[in-house]
């Protein structure tokens, strides 16, 4: 082999990483075992996280690549999950593009000016790569360090971002959000549609600075009845998905509460769809259908109970998962913030164990 044909160290990584559990669940490949990570395993129950946050606020956290960096990796190094997910959050690019807002301890993304009428929607510019050089770098740099483990990129779906931008804040029943949606539709739709071109915007930036799979969050879009998230949502995150398909990394859809809605989400072109833990993970994959995997679906709660239930209640997920096509190990939805983090060490062990082909 002449120097030339040698693999440099760059594609040797990249190599590995399209060869991952991970990547290959989502393309619905065999895998050595079930992959598994965890959503909101960056920055949450981690004493070496809380540390190093101290005396440093959320917003300002996710703008500093040094910490982003080190936050992303910890969770990776201690509970040896398949995949490292970005530390950010779904509102920074609302913040890159000039939105007053800050994330207040304990209570989540808070709004100075909610956004409800066209002359607020006029306020709202589109993100630029430049306005978020922070995460171009912190990505950059961890796919470096990462070697062999993907990294997911991630951002907020256009309602679960216009329901804090229209409410100022988080909501329980989103009525200022709706009263929007069934109020003013055209309103509406221009507003999801700028959010669309956010949300690509910031995908497509860490994607291009390295990311191996996307996830969209659309936590909150449970709130909505299939005919309205047909109607009024759906078009807006098909928008973001067709926007990056062309970069052939896969494309997870995530929401709580969406046991009516998984067929729609993947519809709107996911490759990867995500399931809460109220619906059963065979009856998830015939309502979203052929042609997709699916990640989940522990309920995160059930970290508080003993051993040897933990294990009973992952194995029950595990067997319902057997004959889908891709299967992601994860679950119902985040890391609970006072989960014990051996609990989560102990899980991913079992789940490799107990899936070791
Ligand atoms: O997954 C990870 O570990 C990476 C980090 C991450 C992610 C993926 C954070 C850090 N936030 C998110 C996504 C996010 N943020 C979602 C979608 C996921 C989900 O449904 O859990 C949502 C809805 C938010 C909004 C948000 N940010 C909330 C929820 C508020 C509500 O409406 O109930 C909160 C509490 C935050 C703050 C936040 N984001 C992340 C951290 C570590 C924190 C807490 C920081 C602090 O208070 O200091």
């Amino acid at each position: 082999m002449s120097a030339n044909d040698r693999p440099t160290g760059q594609q040797q990584t990249s190599t590995a990483v399209a060869e991952s559990a991970f990547l290959k669940a989502c393309r619905r490949e065999p895998v050595p075992h079930t992959p598994v990570w965890f959503m909101r395993q960056a920055g949450r129950s981690l004493p070496e996280y809380l540390k190093l946050r101290e005396g440093i606020p959320m917003l300002d956290s996710c703008m500093r690549p040094d910490l982003v960096t080190e936050i992303t990796l910890q969770p990776v190094r201690r509970h040896k999950v398949d995949a490292a997910i970005f530390f950010s959050d779904i509102v920074v690019p609302l913040r890159a593009v000039g939105v007053d807002l800050d994330i207040k301890p304990g209570v989540g993304p808070v709004i100075g000016q909610p956004i409800r009428t066209r002359a607020d929607l006029d306020r709202l510019r589109l993100l630029e790569p430049d306005d978020v050089t922070y995460v171009t770098e912190a990505v950059g740099t961890l796919v470096g360090e990462l070697g062999a483990t993907p990294l997911i990129g991630f951002a907020g779906a256009p309602f679960t971002l216009a329901s804090y931008l229209v409410e100022g804040g988080p909501s329980r029943n989103h009525e200022h959000t709706k009263a929007l949606m069934y109020g003013d539709p055209d309103l509406w739709a221009d507003l999801l549609d700028r959010l669309a071109d956010i949300t690509a915007a910031f995908l497509k930036v860490q994607i291009e600075a390295g990311a191996s799979a996307v996830q969209l969050f659309d936590s909150w879009a449970g709130a909505l009845a299939p005919s309205d998230y047909r109607r009024s949502v759906l078009p807006a995150s098909a928008k973001v998905f067709d926007a990056v398909a062309g970069y052939g990394v896969p494309r997870i859809h995530f929401g709580v509460g969406t046991g009516e809605l998984l067929g729609l989400m993947g519809e709107a072109g996911a490759d990867v769809v995500g399931v809460d833990w109220r619906v059963p993970m065979d009856e998830a994959g015939r309502r979203v259908g052929p042609g997709r995997a699916l990640q989940g679906n522990l309920d995160p709660a059930v970290l508080f109970a003993p051993r040897e239930a933990v294990e009973t209640k992952a194995r029950e997920v595990l067997d319902a998962a057997r004959d889908l096509p891709g299967h992601v190990f994860n679950l119902g939805h985040g890391v609970l913030p006072s989960t014990d983090p051996d609990a989560l060490t102990r899980l991913v062990e079992f789940v490799h164990t107990e899936t070791a082909r």
